[in-house]
């Protein structure tokens, strides 16, 4: 079980995978770490998008390390001692501790918030919890029938809006009707430009009329941002900052790009720890943030 959990990351970060290992064996193939090797791996390193500051420490632990007979296995041990000293204060639980937990996912146009719920649903079920989805994207009624979808694969209660095209009101009913009878509700929301004003006090209408119902709610906000767009996402991150107070990042598409060491400089940057990454489009392929799996699977290491 353990072991097909890891194999499932590793080829979910494969592309990154392979652009760092393979790497670090052709860099090290002088089996010397001198000058040169040291300047070729740190590009290496940086061109995974893990940010100049991680990657100058790890050089400097590698030149510390004065290592007699390089092997790639050797190096790859110091980048990941290094690495998870960064990486293991960025990681977090969804909490869920209240009898109903509702979970806001908020995120530009296209990140993969409603693939990404309908994933944390098949968890959740999974952990036998009681489940429910809210269409919150009112707008669109393929995003509502997306989410149906998902709901249906995931066996969860589906909540979308009937008269009322308010997300607000939706989402108001929705946490009404699921007190008593769900464990947790997810809340799908549109995609928003985070420039577009309009949309944004949208999002914060949502929180404002949730939050009437009990100052705690949502019990966690969620923001989704895709691995792909590089650090362009702490843009994105921090105008949703100044809306709501976002408790954990789930970094998306993670397979889709070689520069998986991104979410490195977007958590520390935003100061927002992480509790997923989406590794591909399956309802499998979320993993919960774990700093020495990630390292693990980032630097293909046995
Ligand atoms: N490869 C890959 N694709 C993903 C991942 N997560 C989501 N996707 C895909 O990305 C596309 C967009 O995902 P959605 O879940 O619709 O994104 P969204 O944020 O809800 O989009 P809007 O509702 O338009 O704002 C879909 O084709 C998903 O299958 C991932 O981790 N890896
Ligand atoms: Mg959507």
């Amino acid at each position: 079980m353990v072991l097909s959990w890891l194999k499932q990351l590793k080829d979910g970060l494969s592309k990154s995978s392979d652009k760092i290992s393979g790497g670090i064996k052709k860099i090290l193939k002088s089996k010397k770490i001198d000058e040169a090797t040291l300047f070729e791996l740190e590009e290496l390193l940086i061109s995974s998008d893990m940010g100049i500051d991680i990657s100058s420490k790890i050089i400097d632990e590698l030149k510390k390390s004065k290592l007699v007979d390089p092997t790639p296995e050797k190096v790859k041990a110091i980048i990941k001692k290094k690495l998870k000293e960064t990486l293991i204060s960025l990681e977090k639980d969804i909490k869920l501790t209240k009898s109903l937990n509702v979970i806001l996912v908020v995120g530009v146009n296209g990140v993969g918030k409603t693939a990404t719920i309908g994933k944390l649903a098949a968890k959740f079920l999974a952990d036998g919890k009681k489940v429910g989805m809210v269409a919150g994207d009112t707008f669109r009624a393929a995003a509502v029938e997306q989410l149906k979808i998902w709901s249906e694969r995931a066996k969860s209660e589906f909540f979308s809006a009937d008269e009322s095209s308010d997300p607000a009101a939706l989402a108001y009913k929705s946490v009404m009707s699921a007190k008593d009878k769900l464990d947790i509700l997810l809340i799908d929301t549109a995609g928003r430009l985070h420039n577009k004003k309009d949309l944004m006090d949208e999002l914060s209408k949502i929180i404002r009329v949730l939050k009437k119902i009990d100052e705690s709610i949502p019990s966690e906000t969620i923001l989704v941002l895709d691995g792909n767009i590089g650090q362009n996402s702490i843009k994105q991150a921090e105008v949703f900052k100044e809306i709501c107070d976002i408790d954990s990042l789930i970094i998306t598409k993670l397979d889709g790009s070689a520069k998986g060491g991104v979410l490195i400089p977007i958590a520390e940057k935003l100061k927002i720890p992480i509790s997923f990454i989406g590794t591909g489009e399956k309802k499998e392929d979320l993993a919960r943030f774990n700093s020495d799996d990630f390292c693990t699977a980032l630097l293909d290491i046995d």
